[in-house]
C-alpha cells in the first residue's frame, strides 16, 4: 500500500472539569488528529502532546511541524507501507515519538481496515473488557477531593489515581483512605520530587497504595532505584520509559517495579507492545496510562490494555471522564466498572464528522513531498 492523502486537524475540546497536576492547569484539551490515506482508505491517529513541553519534551506545535516536514515526506517515499516498517522508516529522525506514534497508528487504522482486523486482534488482545481506572486532578481543598473521589466509585470505577505534589500528598491520600478504606489507590507526582523527599515519601507507606508514578525526574533512574530501597510503596515510572530498551534499563537497575505504558511516549503502539513483552518476562506488572485522549486514541489504548500482561486497571476511563462530547459515534461507557474493547476493523470506531467540525480549529492537507 502507499500513502495518497495525509491531513492534520486540531481540535480544541473543553474539559468537563478542569485537570490539575503538578504541572498545570487545563481547561480544555487541545488535540492534534492525523487522518492518512493508504490506497485511498482513511485511517485515524491521534498525537497525545499537550500544548507546551510540561510533561515530555514534545508539544503539539512541534509535532505538527515535525509531522509536515519530516515525517510524512518519509513515508511518502516507501513503497509498500505497513505500519510494522513506521518506525524504522521513521528513525532517522530523532525522538518526537508522540508525533511518529500518531502517524503509526493511522497507518494501523487503515491498514487493518482494510483486511477486516482490529486492532485488539492484531496485538493479541486476550480480553473483551477491561477494568477501569480514573486519574484523579489535584483539587482546591481535601473536601472537594472527596466529593470527586465518591463522584467516581458510585461511577463503578474500580481503582483511583491521585495526582499529587509537595504540600498535597499525606493528607489528601490519608483523607481518601479513611474515607473510602480497602480501595485500590495510588498516586503521581510527574517527576515533582527529589530523592531528599526520600523520608518525606515514605510517609506514604502507611497507606498500602499500589504503587507510586514518577516520583523523579525523567532521567533520574539511578536516584529511583535509591528511592526504591528506601520506599515500600511500589515505585512505577512514566516519564522516563521512553522504549522497550530503557524500560529493561531501568527494571534491570531496580528503579521500577511496575510499569505505565503510554504507547504515544515509546513511539507508537507496536513499540508499546515490545514494552509490554520486556516487562512481562521480567514478571513486572503492567497498566495502560492516558493524556487525556479522544475516542480515537482511547481506542487504540482499550486495545493495548487487553494484552495479557496489563494486570492492574489503566487510566482507561470512560469519555465522558473527561469529555460530554466525544469526536467518535458511539463514547466509551463504564459498565460494572469496566469498558468493552473494540471489536470492529481498525480502532473499531467511527469518527462523527459533525462532532470533530464542531470542535475543529484548524484543518490542513499536509503534502506528500516537502518542497
Ligand atoms: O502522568 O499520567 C500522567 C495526563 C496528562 C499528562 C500526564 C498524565 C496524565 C494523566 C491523565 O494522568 C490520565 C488519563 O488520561 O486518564
Ligand atoms: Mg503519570
Amino acid at each position: 500500500m502507499k500513502l495518497t492523502a495525509a491531513e492534520l486537524v486540531q481540535v480544541r475540546m473543553p474539559l468537563v472539569t478542569p485537570f490539575e497536576t503538578s504541572f498545570g492547569v487545563q481547561a480544555e484539551r487541545d488535540v492534534l488528529l492525523v487522518r492518512m490515506e493508504l490506497d485511498g482508505q482513511p485511517g485515524w491517529g491521534e498525537c497525545v502532546t499537550l500544548p507546551s513541553p510540561v510533561y515530555s519534551p514534545e508539544f503539539s506545535e512541534a509535532a505538527a511541524t515535525t509531522i509536515r516536514r519530516f515525517l510524512v515526506p518519509a513515508l511518502a517515499g516507501i513503497e509498500s507501507l505497513t505500519a510494522s516498517k513506521v518506525a524504522a522508516v521513521l528513525e532517522p529522525f530523532k525522538g518526537h515519538r508522540m508525533a511518529k506514534a500518531a502517524l503509526e497508528l493511522a497507518v494501523l487504522d487503515a491498514q487493518l481496515r482494510c483486511v477486516g482486523m482490529s486492532l485488539a486482534d492484531y496485538l493479541g488482545a486476550v480480553h473483551a473488557t477491561i477494568p477501569s481506572g480514573v486519574s484523579v486532578g489535584i483539587q482546591p481543598s481535601v473536601a472537594e477531593l472527596l466529593d470527586v473521589v465518591a463522584g467516581y466509585l458510585d461511577a463503578g470505577y474500580v481503582r483511583i489515581k491521585l495526582k499529587i505534589k509537595p504540600g498535597w500528598d499525606i493528607e489528601p491520600v490519608r483523607a481518601v483512605r479513611e474515607r473510602f478504606g480497602d480501595i485500590p489507590l495510588q498516586v503521581d507526582a510527574n517527576t515533582a520530587y527529589r530523592l531528599a523527599d526520600a523520608r518525606h515519601l515514605a510517609r506514604l507507606d502507611e497507606f498500602d497504595l499500589l504503587l507510586i508514578e514518577q516520583p523523579l525526574e525523567e532521567e533520574d533512574l539511578t536516584q529511583h532505584a535509591e528511592l526504591a530501597r528506601q520506599l515500600r510503596t511500589p515505585v512505577c515510572l512514566d516519564e522516563s520509559i521512553t522504549s522497550a530498551k530503557s524500560a529493561a534499563d531501568a527494571i534491570r537497575l531496580g528503579a521500577t517495579g511496575v510499569v505505565n505504558i503510554k504507547a504515544g511516549r515509546v513511539g507508537g503502539y507496536l513499540q508499546a507492545r515490545q514494552v509490554h513483552d520486556v516487562c512481562a518476562a521480567s514478571g513486572v506488572p503492567v497498566w495502560c496510562g492516558g493524556m487525556l485522549e479522544t475516542g480515537i486514541g482511547r481506542a487504540a489504548n482499550m486495545a493495548l490494555a487487553a494484552l495479557p500482561g496489563f494486570t492492574l486497571p489503566g487510566d482507561t476511563s470512560a469519555s465522558d471522564r473527561f469529555y460530554s462530547r466525544d469526536i467518535i459515534t458511539e463514547p466509551f461507557v463504564l459498565s460494572d466498572g469496566h469498558i468493552a474493547v473494540p471489536t470492529g476493523p481498525g480502532l473499531g470506531v467511527e469518527v462523527d464528522e459533525d462532532a470533530l467540525a464542531a470542535v475543529t480549529v484548524h484543518r490542513e492537507t499536509v503534502p506528500i513531498r516537502w518542497p
